[in-house]
């Protein structure tokens, strides 16, 4: 029996694309001299794409797919997909939730430690030789202190879970409260920055929280305050951002993700008041297999049964 065929638009591990390729007759995409012609050629014998939260796929590819019934996508965001083409053509759309919560959550919490307590800047110093006799400025403690996170969704909800063992109090901004949840919700995004000693960012990327964090967000989280995003660069203001860390608006920033990626702007990266991570929030062996293996189980759902096992 002839394998079915899958497009895949970006690559992914090298073992999930030996095992996407076990099992199906890829076409990658990326690997094409020009990805529009091949699609301009053969995109009409495809119903079944791979992709990731970080490529997605265009308007005008989607164009020249014209029987694709399915994306299967590595990664829980969702943002560089046209989703309202996708549900006016019907075409069916899952990510990788869940499996990834804890490792983010981790990040966040490592993001805080690290921006706090000057873990990254005292190991600069460290090598450097410059210790030699010579105090290192205090940090700030996190135990005990008062965490804000904006998007009290899955992955905010297990950064909460871990504040409880840094005997922290929590607050959350969303929309809508979160039914059932135990944490207090602040409708005003100004308020929980007034009160937060971090605010932390796990809220979807998109137009709905396009420069949700302004300028006005980090005056009033204040100096004493940091801001910690694990979400979307885009989520941030980040010329603003950069004027609150020079000007000490703000205490300090742990920052996994940039408005241009892979571009981080060179006055954040001369400023030692920020910690600067190239987007590794879910970037663990164990977290990175269990995503593969749900994009390969989706699509695999998919075509046995005509249902995805985690549909957006
Ligand atoms: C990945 C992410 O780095 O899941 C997401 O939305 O941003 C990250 O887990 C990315 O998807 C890799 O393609």
């Amino acid at each position: 029996m002839s394998k079915v065929r899958v497009l895949q638009v970006a690559p992914l591990s090298e073992r999930f694309n030996r095992e996407l390729a076990e099992r199906y007759e890829v076409s990658a995409l990326w690997q094409q001299a020009d990805p529009l012609a091949f699609l301009r050629e053969q995109g009409e014998r495809f119903r079944y794409l791979v992709s990731s939260a970080r490529f997605g796929c265009s308007a005008e590819q989607l164009a020249l797919l014209p029987n694709l019934e399915v994306i299967s996508s590595f990664g829980v965001g969702y943002d560089p997909y046209p989703l309202e083409l996708l549900r006016d053509r019907g075409i069916a759309i899952s990510t990788t939730p869940d499996v990834l919560n804890d490792c983010v959550a981790d990040l966040a919490f490592g993001l805080m430690l690290d921006s706090a307590r000057r873990l990254s800047e005292s190991d600069r110093f460290t090598r450097s030789g410059a210790w030699n006799g010579a105090a290192f400025p205090l940090g700030r403690r996190v135990s005990g202190k008062r965490l804000g996170i904006v998007g009290m969704g899955r992955i905010g909800e297990a950064v909460a879970l871990r504040a409880s063992g840094f005997s922290m109090s929590v607050r959350y901004h969303n929309r809508r409260p979160v039914a059932g949840s135990s944490y207090q919700h602040e409708p005003d995004l100004l308020a929980l920055a007034r009160w937060a000693d971090f605010l932390v960012l796990t809220c979807p990327g998109g137009k709905a929280t396009h420069h949700l964090i302004d300028a006005a967000v980090l005056a009033a989280l204040g100096g004493e305050g940091f801001l910690i995003n694990v979400a979307r660069g885009s989520v941030v203001d980040e010329p603003a951002l950069i004027d609150a860390l020079q000007n000490n608006v703000i205490a300090g920033a742990g920052l996994d993700v940039y408005e241009q990626e892979p571009q981080v702007p060179a006055a954040l990266r001369e400023l030692d008041n920020v910690v600067l991570l190239p987007h590794v929030g879910s970037a663990s062996v164990e977290t990175r297999q269990q995503m593969a293996d749900l994009v390969l189980d989706n699509l695999r759902a998919y075509i046995d049964t005509g249902k995805l096992l985690t549909p957006l």
